[in-house]
């Protein structure tokens, strides 16, 4: 006979899960009593289950396994709700699991709000942004529910799951040899499907016709560990590479054919490259409108975009009208492609594409466009005393768009961000899971804004409780520097909430750090591009906050307006230079 709680302690030691996010709580101590008793598998107490629940992520990215965290009944639950949706929306499989009131205590379908102290819904809660969420309220389903949730958690496109589990469950004792195991009915699909009257002949004639074919690799490329694949293809036939916010990493970005990332904040090299190009091979992305930018027509101007993605769902919602789709994994699909006519290198496009790289790379950009430095400045330092192995996790904010515009991911290195929630408070608990996850041997940058800091305060505890590799770049320009570029843009420049003025204000980042028994370090409002100070710093073993006061006024360059056409990003360039470096007409 053996306690439930043990049982799932000792399926995700089976399941080579190392690490075990949460905090505690009354409806979740049988779980935690059992896995502090277990040998092999550590609990982290997380001082937040926010954290717990981000950190899973950031754990399952780097482990190979899923990440896991846990919470008490209610407000442990519903802390956690911001990282599960983060996971939905891009994509991370990722194990939550909640304790729940005992099964005699619960409401179920009485009309009556709540029956058990602390009692919430929360499967009901999580339905929306989860790929499974059950409560297990049989103590024989217990192996069934386990084994179910980590197969939808990591097949097809990859999400959340949340197992709820009543208190009088955790603690029952069963006889492993009753319960039953889960079958997966979808088998593993690895042919491809062309969809909608395209053919694989189709995609023939489209490779052997192309004069100017781009990658354009999303956040799929890495999830489904295929970047080297990809980027095996990509040097074979001398195709540039272009990629999403998430998709940053998936090809050495210190090579000739990378050419940047594309959308609202791309580098406007890459955007005039995209909607130039006359086939676009988009792999793993899903073609939001933060890529495409909201003026359609302007995405691949004069040709043909083909996808590949392993949700239909997606492929169904596509609001470009020039593409065609193929359902499918990557990998078959780069074989696939592989074998087909690509000809010659494409001397001319490559030439293009270095002149493109030349004159409006993000150097040239800040040369040309940017006041303030210091932001970008900060970039480089980073970029140039990067270990070959760094791990970089970013925040939300203007922080995160400096960085994704001008931090150079070389072939060994990560970048890690927020997509589609973009939570506010992400960089520093990725960084925590990360740093568990390869055993504190990968040195990590976690970079943050002001704001994004303050709501994740919590982590500065935990990183220097456990000596994580973790440098914090805290770029504090005392506001929230994207709502202020934002207001500045379409409100006359009138601010709410976002500055000291407007009633936002930043707490004493020094003291805060040393609170917490981490090594600070400021530097003030100056230059930093040659800083070699700096450098030192980033060097020294151990976690530290570095601070940086960038200034007040910070703007983030290129910036694309809402219906302007992808590569007529702000600041505008004057039309004539515009049409003289595009190869298509642009009316
Ligand atoms: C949890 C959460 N709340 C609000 C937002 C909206 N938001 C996006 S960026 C931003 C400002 C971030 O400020 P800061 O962290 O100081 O970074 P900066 O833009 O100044 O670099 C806000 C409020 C969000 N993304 N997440
Ligand atoms: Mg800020």
């Amino acid at each position: 006979m053996m306690k439930i709680s043990d049982y799932i302690v000792s399926f995700l030691r089976n399941k080579g899960v190392g690490i075990v996010f949460g905090y505690s709580g009354g409806a979740i101590t049988h779980l935690m009593d059992s896995l502090s008793r277990s040998s092999g598998l550590r609990f982290i107490q997380t001082y937040h289950e926010q954290t717990a629940a981000i950190a899973a992520e950031g754990y399952t990215c780097f482990s190979g396994t899923l990440g896991v965290a846990l919470a008490t009944s209610g407000p442990g639950a519903t802390n956690m709700i911001t990282g599960i949706a983060d996971a939905y929306f891009d994509s991370i499989p990722a194990l939550y699991i909640t304790g729940q009131v005992n099964t005699y205590e619960y409401k179920g379908e009485k009309p009556i709000r709540q029956q058990g102290f602390q009692e919430t819904d929360i499967v009901s809660v999580v339905r929306p942004i989860t790929k499974y969420a059950v409560m297990v309220s049989d103590p024989l389903r217990i192996r069934f529910e386990l084994e179910k949730a980590w197969s939808m958690a990591t097949t097809g496109r990859g999400g959340p799951v949340l197992l709820d589990i009543p208190m009088d469950i955790q603690r029952t004792e069963i006889d492993e040899k009753t319960l039953f195991g889960f079958e997966s009915s979808q088998p593993s699909k690895s042919e491809l499907t062309y969809l909608d009257g395209f053919s694989r002949e189709a995609l023939v004639s489209l490779v052997a016709n192309c004069k100017r074919p781009i990658l354009l690799l999303g956040n799929g490329v890495k999830l489904s560990d295929t970047s080297i694949a990809v980027r095996e293809f990509a040097r074979r036939y001398g195709l540039p590479v272009v990629t999403s916010l998430l998709g940053k990493g998936a090809f050495p970005e210190n090579e000739r054919l990378f050419v940047g990332m594309i959308g609202s904040y791309g580098n406007r090299c890459a955007n005039i490259a995209i909607a130039n190009a006359d086939l676009a091979i988009a792999i793993g992305s899903r073609l939001d409108t933060r890529q495409t930018g909201t003026n359609l027509p302007s995405f691949v101007r004069s040709g043909r975009v083909v996808r590949i993605d392993i949700d239909e769902s997606e492929i169904n919602n596509s609001r470009l009208i020039n593409v065609d789709a193929v359902l499918g994994d990557i990998k078959p699909f780069i074989e696939e492609l592989s074998s087909m006519p690509w000809g010659n290198m494409h001397e001319d496009w490559l030439c293009y594409i270095d002149r493109l790289k030349r004159e409006y790379d993000q150097d040239a950009e800040v040369a040309r466009n940017i006041e303030n430095k210091r932001p970008y400045q900060v970039m480089d330092i980073l970029n140039r005393y990067a270990s070959d192995n760094q791990i970089f996790t970013i925040d939300i904010g203007q922080n995160q768009m400096f960085s994704a515009q001008k931090i150079r991911i070389g072939s060994e290195q990560s970048w890690k961000t927020s997509g589609g929630l973009a939570p506010m408070g992400f960089a520093l608990p990725c960084a925590i899971g990360a740093a568990f996850a390869t055993n504190k041997e990968r040195p990590i940058f976690a970079i943050t804004g002001d704001g994004g800091l303050h709501m994740s305060s919590q982590s500065l505890l935990l990183i220097a409780q456990y000596d994580l590799p973790i440098k914090i770049i805290l770029l504090n320009n005392r506001s929230l520097g994207m709502i202020t570029q934002f207001q500045d843009l379409y409100f006359d420049c009138h601010k709410a909430g976002t500055t000291k003025e407007s009633g936002y204000l930043v707490p004493d980042f020094r003291l805060l750090a040393e609170s917490c028994g981490l090594a600070y370090a400021q530097f003030g409002d100056e230059d930093y591009s040659s800083d070699e100070r700096v450098g030192r710093i980033l060097q020294v073993n151990g976690p530290v906050l570095i601070e940086f006061n960038i200034g007040e006024y910070t703007v983030v360059s290129p910036k694309l307006e809402v219906n302007k056409p992808l590569e007529d990003l702000n600041p505008r360039l004057d039309s004539d230079e515009l049409q003289r470096i595009m190869l298509i007409d642009r009316v």
